[in-house]
């Protein structure tokens, strides 16, 4: 075994940090950012409301009540700071794991809750909050961005008014032949899309080790476009890095992907037991790095928030939890047959079969 990085790899990762660990403000000459005490509280009540939302959600799974859960625990400030920078008219791609980027939409999180409950389809219009479906086929909305990319430039919405997408995906993703594809189409059509890749360091059981021998945001030069690590734990960086993306995609400047260098707190999903392949001093290393903590140490420092603040946000989390909860377990079931509804977008022979079909077995049931 040699000790030697991989040949191309020499040079140590640089990190975009706005913000340390322990909470202390630092400076970046490409990436820096000027908030008001107002806009940090919000980030920081952003940050302590969608953790609320994820402990709650994998407490009903774990009573029954969800399928599954993709916790985002860890991956607070990626989501955050990333949704954060979105304009209105800015389109989203997200994975499965995206609670925090559909908070920032005005998903309601319930409608999270009902897809993983499974008791609909999708759960909410992309249309109407420019946030996509959830996608498990890893890596293939990245071509489905791109390819909605690729229509708004078409439509002429780049420049003064126009409008990026931005699509999510893992770091076991970047090995998807799907997101290898993505880059070219996006690279060699200079279509206004982020890549936003949150490397929580694992894919289910791989490591990333596993994916790369080069950190990931190096990729993006063989692209053609440019690549670059923040800290994912750091909401302030994150805002600013994809603050700046999205505005060079939407002027016409072409893709750039960023990587979120963060981690992956809880499970893979409700049915992993990391145990099983990771070392507990791994995880305990990355608390030190908890990406809400570090906010609340700058507020109290700074003096911009007080500890009545700290506790009316924790009562407004708890009433969150317990509004999620309610309305999830009054989602109603839905009709057997309604599984055939939205399959096509009009009608389909195939779909009108298998739900006579279908209707026939059921009726077996009667009487
Ligand atoms: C095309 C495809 N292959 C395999 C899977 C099974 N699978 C689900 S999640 C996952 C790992 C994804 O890891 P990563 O991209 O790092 O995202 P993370 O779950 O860590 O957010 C795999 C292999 C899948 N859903 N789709
Ligand atoms: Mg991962």
């Amino acid at each position: 075994m040699t000790t030697e990085p991989p040949r191309g790899a020499e040079a140590p990762p640089e990190l975009v940090q706005l913000l340390t660990p322990e909470g202390e403000r630092v400076e970046h000459p490409d990436y820096d950012i000027d908030l008001t005490p107002e806009e940090v509280r919000g980030l920081y009540r952003d940050l302590v409301l969608v953790r609320r939302v994820d402990l709650e959600a994998v407490a009903l799974q774990r009573q029954g009540e969800l399928g599954i859960w993709a916790s985002l625990l860890g991956q607070e400030a990626a989501q955050i700071g990333s949704g954060r920078a979105l304009a209105e008219s800015d389109m989203v791609f997200p994975t499965y794991r995206e609670h925090g980027v559909a908070w920032c939409r005005g998903v309601d999180p319930v409608n999270l809750l009902g897809l993983f409950r499974g008791v609909n389809h999708g759960g909410w219009d992309p249309a109407e909050h420019n946030f996509h479906l959830y996608t498990i086929v890893i890596g293939s909305q990245t071509l489905h961005a791109v390819g909605y990319a690729m229509g708004v430039q078409r439509d002429g919405a780049v420049g003064e008014n126009g409008a990026a997408t931005i699509a999510y995906f893992g770091d076991g993703a970047t090995s998807q032949g799907d997101v290898n594809e993505s880059f070219i189409w996006a690279s060699v059509f200079n279509a206004p899309i982020v890549f936003f890749c949150q490397n929580n360091q694992w894919a289910i059981s791989e490591p990333l080790e596993k994916q790369s021998r080069i950190p990931l945001y190096r990729r993006a030069s063989g692209f053609g476009f440019p690549g670059v690590r923040v800290d994912g734990n750091d909401v302030f960086a994150c805002l600013a890095v994809t603050r700046k993306a999205l505005a060079d995609a939407r002027s016409g400047q072409g893709p750039m992907m960023i990587e979120a260098f963060t981690y992956r707190m809880g499970a893979h999903t409700t049915s992993d037991d990391p145990t099983r392949y990771r070392l507990a001093d791994e995880l305990e290393a990355w608390k030190l790095k908890d990406p809400i903590e570090r906010v609340r140490a700058y507020m109290f420092k700074n003096g911009i928030a007080d500890q009545d603040f700290f506790d009316a946000i924790d009562a407004e989390a708890d009433e969150l939890g317990r509004d999620v909860r309610k309305r999830c377990l009054e989602l109603p079931d839905p009709e057997p047959l309604a599984i055939f509804d939205h399959v096509y977008a009009e009608p389909h022979r195939l779909m009108d079969e298998e739900r006579a079909q279908f209707a026939a077995y059921l009726e077996g049931f009667e009487g």
